[in-house]
């Protein structure tokens, strides 16, 4: 593609949380530098909102940190660079010889996305599958798994709330104020505050921005949600306003929850988590009665114990009440990129760790590297992803990646992760090729959007899609003549000629499955306008979608029957620039996605974990480790480690540690002053800040800092601590192994 006009405005989207908001910009500087961002009012579902962070996103496309050539790990540990012929083909070699000698189990995919860069990720199963790779993972099972695989259990799919419409919102462990996660987060937050007749609830031992804002905040004790969902159930039933009517008609199981609840101590509940039991009882009574309730979880509580416990718990107090399925309640979405399917499949070959959504629990993958085992994974395919640093136990895992055979990252910057790495591959940034959204959860209406690029790629760089095809094609490929015929096909006839042949070449030989979106890349690829060959994988996507919903998608205003309807939203796609509604559904359609139509209650472990919640005697700290550290919150100028020149950051230079003042006043510790924050694992030196926000005993370090960043000169500059130096691996979900790091026990101490 060429470069645009200075002056000119080109949509795109913000990449820095899962939102992905529709932006406006304007290029500067020969069409080479983000100039000017504006909120797009044409995007479906960010509607021209923007947070502070957006302005910055030019920190992302131009850096001094950017790679430009493959680079190859030198005995000596440093790195040269190599030309891509060369890498491929070492790459390529040394992998099949892996899987030749140990078996493509022992090989592991991690990443493929994270708040941007999903069109890409259709093209890395490419080499996974030609490998035969089986064991995979990415930051989703380190958050999420937990959450689906509950959900996946209860309602056969991922409820997300309806913010916008309901009644009472209530917010577990999650700041949207700074966070987002919902759509216009924080003119949402600001319009149910304003609300008389609406109810914000925030569930948080922090006094974050958004509790600043709710009616009522619950300030939990660290670590304690469960006792406090516990209480509210329990409320709801021993004071019996569950909703039957709606559990008789819509779910499965109430009575076994019942004969649990009725059991439960609820001021042994109130005592443990800190919060009296008549502000239990009255928020039991507000869920109850309310018309309409919306819930949503997040890092606060899944990234602490008893996570998968609390998933279920939280479910069961607004289902209890009727609130699934209903303008303002709860609804599987029907997007064009379905997510959140929570099933089981089997275990990891090592640990024999349970495997959901066919990810392998993060803290479960360096401890099958450094062992013994001959089922160990030996080599390790890295894409878009920091695991080093953004997974608990860095220190553990720079050894793990060490002791692998071999390892390749594709990134656009010389991260943590790959500087451990044997092979380094520089591929094109998110606004140097197609693009698109994942996250879409909204419902009845569903959007997506596809975006164009705003750059021609960078020097030396290749689109991911391109790597991959590479890769495959050195291992073997595909016969040239199944390119020329669909190549064949869609000049000759058109998509409708296209898509009959690729059905017939797949029907065929149904192992081309697994270089399908190769195969579309350089075929209906090169047929794309300028810079959206990488869009082709999305073709396939449409039809699915388009065949599984035809209804949903007409009445989402595509036009067209049978199979042309997928290629109709495929053009649609491509002609809106700005994104569009893919689906719209009636909400009596939530039912059809619920198994059997009946939500199912009855969890029998987790009401299991509940019998005995009132036995527990929490103890999260000791004396050598008396606080309890939330390693990685979510600030004004975090986004995990997409940014690394610490300049885009305007506020919090030093990613402070947030302390109460009454604690930091035990330790000697003045606002400014230096402490040393030391955990099992580790010890970091950190800037103090002193805030009533914090719960007393609770301290808090920023996410995705203590990147090193090369200033103009090359001088490495560093920006804050990078918090899992800090976290262990075995501080565990019991059910899917993710992270407990908002409850991470440490010891604090003043540094003169
Ligand atoms: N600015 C910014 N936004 C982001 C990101 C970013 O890096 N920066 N990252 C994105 C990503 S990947 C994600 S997953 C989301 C995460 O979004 P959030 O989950 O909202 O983010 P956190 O700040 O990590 O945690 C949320 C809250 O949990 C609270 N918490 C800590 N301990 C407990 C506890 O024991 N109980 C309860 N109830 N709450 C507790 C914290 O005080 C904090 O306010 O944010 C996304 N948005
Ligand atoms: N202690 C602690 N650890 C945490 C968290 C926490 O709260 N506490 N939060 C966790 C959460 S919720 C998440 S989601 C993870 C996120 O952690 P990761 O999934 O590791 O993701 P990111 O930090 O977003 O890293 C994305 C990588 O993609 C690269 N990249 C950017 N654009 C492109 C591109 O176009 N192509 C390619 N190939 N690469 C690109 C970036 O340079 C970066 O290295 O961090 C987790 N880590
Ligand atoms: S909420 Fe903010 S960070 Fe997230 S996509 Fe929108 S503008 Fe970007
Ligand atoms: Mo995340």
């Amino acid at each position: 593609m060429t470069r645009a006009d200075n002056g000119e405005w080109k949509s795109t989207a913000c990449i820095l949380c899962t939102l992905n908001c529709g932006v406006k910009v304007q290029l500067s500087n020969n069409g080479t530098q983000i100039a000017r961002i504006r909120g797009d009012e044409a995007h479906p579902a960010s509607e021209g909102y923007l947070c502070n962070k957006a302005s910055r996103l030019n920190y992302y496309q131009n850096r001094s940190d950017r790679l430009r050539s493959p680079m190859r790990r030198t005995p000596a540990g440093n790195y040269e660079a190599i030309d891509w012929e060369t890498a491929i083909g070492e790459i390529a070699e040394k992998f099949t010889a892996v899987r030749d000698q140990h078996g493509a189990d022992t090989i592991f995919y991690y990443g493929g996305g994270g708040q941007g860069n999903h069109l890409p990720g259709a093209y890395g199963r490419m080499t996974s599958a030609a490998l035969g790779v089986k064991f995979r993972s990415n930051a989703i099972a380190q958050e999420k798994t937990g959450e689906f695989w509950v959900a996946n259990r209860m309602f056969g799919g991922w409820p997300h709330g309806d913010f916008d419409n309901a009644q009472v919102v209530v917010f577990l462990g999650k700041n949207p104020w700074q966070s987002h996660g919902v759509h216009r987060a924080r003119a949402l937050v600001r319009e149910i505050a304003k609300d008389p007749d609406r109810t914000l609830v925030v569930i948080d031992p922090k006094r974050t921005e958004t509790a600043d804002l709710a009616d009522i905040h619950l300030q939990v004790k660290p670590g304690r949600d469960a006792w406090l969902l516990a209480g509210l159930i329990a409320t709801l039933i021993q004071e019996d306003i569950v909703n039957h009517a709606w559990l008789d008609e819509h779910a499965n199981g109430f009575k076994a929850v019942a004969d649990v609840f009725a059991h439960t101590d609820i001021d042994d509940c109130a005592t443990k988590c800190g919060i009296d039991a008549a502000v239990i009882g009255s928020t039991a009574h507000l869920i109850a009665n309310a018309d309409s309730v919306s819930m949503l979880e997040d890092l606060g509580v899944q990234m602490n114990r008893h996570s998968t416990l609390v998933s279920y718990l939280q479910r069961m107090v607004w289902v209890l009440a009727g609130h699934f399925g209903r303008p303002g309640t709860h609804a599987t979405a029907n997007g064009l990129t379905s997510f959140g399917a929570g099933y089981e499949v089997g275990v990891s070959p090592v640990a024999g760790a349970r495997i959901v959504s066919g990810l392998v629990p993060c803290n479960v993958i360096p401890e099958e590297i450094l062992t013994d085992h001959p089922n160990r994974y030996r080599a390790m395919i890295i894409e878009s992803a920091n695991p080093v640093h953004s997974l608990a136990d860095s220190p553990k895992w720079r050894e793990a990646m060490r002791a692998l055979e071999v390892s390749v990252v594709l990134d656009v910057a010389m991260t943590e992760t790959a500087r451990q790495a044997d092979y380094v591959l520089p591929t094109t940034s998110q606004y140097e090729k197609a693009e698109a959204t994942f996250f879409n959860f909204e419902f009845p209406n569903n959007h997506f959007h596809l975006r164009a690029p705003l750059f021609p790629p960078a020097e030396g760089t290749l689109d991911e899609a391109e790597i991959h095809i590479r890769l495959v094609t050195a291992m073997g490929g595909w016969p040239d003549e199944v390119e020329a015929n669909l190549r064949d096909a869609l000049q000759s006839g058109g998509r409708k000629a296209f898509r009959e042949a690729v059905f017939a070449t797949l029907a065929a030989d149904p192992a081309l499955m697994n270089v399908a979106p190769g195969l579309l890349y350089r075929t209906l690829g090169d047929s794309l306008p300028d810079g959206m060959r990488n869009a082709a994988a999305l073709w396939a996507i449409c039809h699915q979608h388009a065949t599984g919903s035809p209804h949903s998608v007409h009445a989402a205003g595509v036009e067209g029957e049978g199979m042309d309807l997928g290629d109709a939203l495929f053009d649609a796609l491509l002609a809106s620039p700005s994104g569009m509604v893919t689906s719209v559904e009636g909400w009596d359609e939530v039912w059809k996605r619920v198994p059997g139509g009946r939500v199912d209650l009855e969890q029998r472990e987790f009401l299991a974990d509940a019998t005995t919640l009132n036995d527990e005697e929490p103890e999260e700290t000791s004396e050598a480790f008396p606080f309890l550290l939330a390693a990685g919150e979510r600030r004004a100028f975090t986004a995990n480690t997409i940014m690394r020149n610490p300049e885009w950051r305007r506020k919090d230079p030093h990613g402070a540690l947030h302390i109460n003042p009454e604690d930091a006043a035990r330790l000697n510790l003045g606002e400014g002053s230096t402490a040393r924050i030391s955990s099992e694992r580790g010890s970091l030196d950190v800037v103090v800040e002193l805030t009533d926000r914090m719960y007393r005993g609770h301290v808090s370090l920023p996410n995705g800092l203590g990147l090193d960043y090369p200033d103009d000169d090359g001088t490495v500059i560093q920006n804050g601590a990078a918090p899992n130096e800090l976290t262990s691996l075995h501080l565990r979900d019991e059910y899917v192994g993710t992270p407990w790091h908002k409850t991470v026990p440490v010891r604090i101490e003043a540094v003169d």
